[in-house]
C-alpha cells in the first residue's frame, strides 16, 4: 500500500460527565498535530445541526421528549455526520471523537425501563472505533468539578447508572483510563495508546459497529 491509501484511525473517548473528554480530546488532536499527524476533533452530540439543536433544547431542559424517540434523535445525530467520518478517516485523518455510540447507549439504558439491546439497535453499522478509551473518575471526584449539575442527566443517582452501564463494553478496543491523573501526564498516556492505534490498524478496513 502507497503511504497516500493509508487510513486515518477512528478513536473514541468516552466516560461520565467532566471526566475530561473535551480537554483530552483538544490536548490530543494538538499533540498529533504536532507530531505531523493529520487529526481532527469531533464530539457528540453535535449541537450545530438542526438535529442537534433539538438535542440541545432537551438537554438543556427547554423541551421535553419520550426517551426512545430522544434516544434515535442522538443516533441520528451520529448518522448525519457518518459519510464525513469515513471520508476524513479514508483520507488518512485521524478523528478523536468526544463521545460516540456507547454514550447513547449507557445514558438511555440508565433510564427506567429501556432495555440496553434496544438501545444499541440504532448504532450498528456505524463506523466502528478502533480504540475506545473511557476515562474512569470516581462519582466522588466528578461532582468537584466545576460545571456539574447544570443539564439534564448531571445528577448522583443517574451518573452511577451511567457509570455501571459503562461496565457492559469491556471488549479488546475498549480500555478504562484512570482520568484522576493529572491533565498533561493523562495526556501523554492517551496519545501513546493512540499512535500506537494509528499504527497498527493504518493498512486495514474501517469496520462496522456491532453493539
Ligand atoms: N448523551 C446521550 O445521552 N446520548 C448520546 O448519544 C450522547 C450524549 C453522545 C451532553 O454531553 C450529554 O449528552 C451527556 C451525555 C448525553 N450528559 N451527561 N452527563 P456532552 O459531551 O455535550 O457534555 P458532558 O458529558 O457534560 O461533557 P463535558 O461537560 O463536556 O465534560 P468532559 O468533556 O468530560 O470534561 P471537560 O470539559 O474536559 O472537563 C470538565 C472540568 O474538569 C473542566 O473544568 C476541566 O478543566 C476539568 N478537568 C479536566 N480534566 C481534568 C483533570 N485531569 N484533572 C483536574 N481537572 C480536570
Amino acid at each position: 500500500m502507497t503511504k497516500t491509501a493509508m487510513r486515518g484511525a477512528l478513536i473514541v473517548l468516552e466516560g461520565c460527565d467532566r471526566s475530561g473528554k473535551t480537554t483530552q480530546s483538544s490536548k490530543l488532536v494538538e499533540a498529533l498535530n504536532n507530531l505531523k499527524i493529520p487529526a481532527k476533533k469531533i464530539s457528540f452530540p453535535d449541537r450545530s445541526t438542526p438535529i442537534g439543536s433539538i438535542i440541545n433544547d432537551y438537554l438543556s431542559k427547554k423541551i421535553d421528549l419520550p426517551d426512545k424517540s430522544v434516544h434515535l434523535l442522538f443516533s441520528a445525530n451520529r448518522w448525519e455526520l457518518e459519510p464525513e467520518i469515513r471520508k476524513q478517516i479514508e483520507a488518512g485523518v485521524t478523528l478523536i471523537v468526544d463521545r460516540y455510540s456507547y454514550s447513547g447507549v449507557v445514558f438511555t439504558s440508565a433510564k427506567q425501563s429501556i432495555d440496553f439491546e434496544w438501545c444499541c439497535g440504532p448504532e450498528n453499522g456505524l463506523p466502528k472505533p478502533d480504540l475506545v478509551m473511557f476515562l474512569k473518575l470516581p462519582i466522588s471526584d466528578i461532582i468537584k468539578r466545576s460545571g456539574f449539575g447544570d443539564e439534564r442527566y448531571e445528577n448522583i443517582e443517574f451518573q452511577n447508572k451511567v457509570d455501571k452501564n459503562y461496565e457492559k463494553f469491556k471488549t479488546d478496543n475498549f480500555i478504562e483510563v484512570d482520568a484522576a491523573q493529572d491533565i498533561s501526564v493523562l495526556t501523554k498516556n492517551l496519545l501513546e495508546q493512540v499512535v500506537k492505534t494509528i499504527d497498527s490498524v493504518k493498512n486495514q478496513k474501517l469496520d462496522k459497529l456491532v453493539l
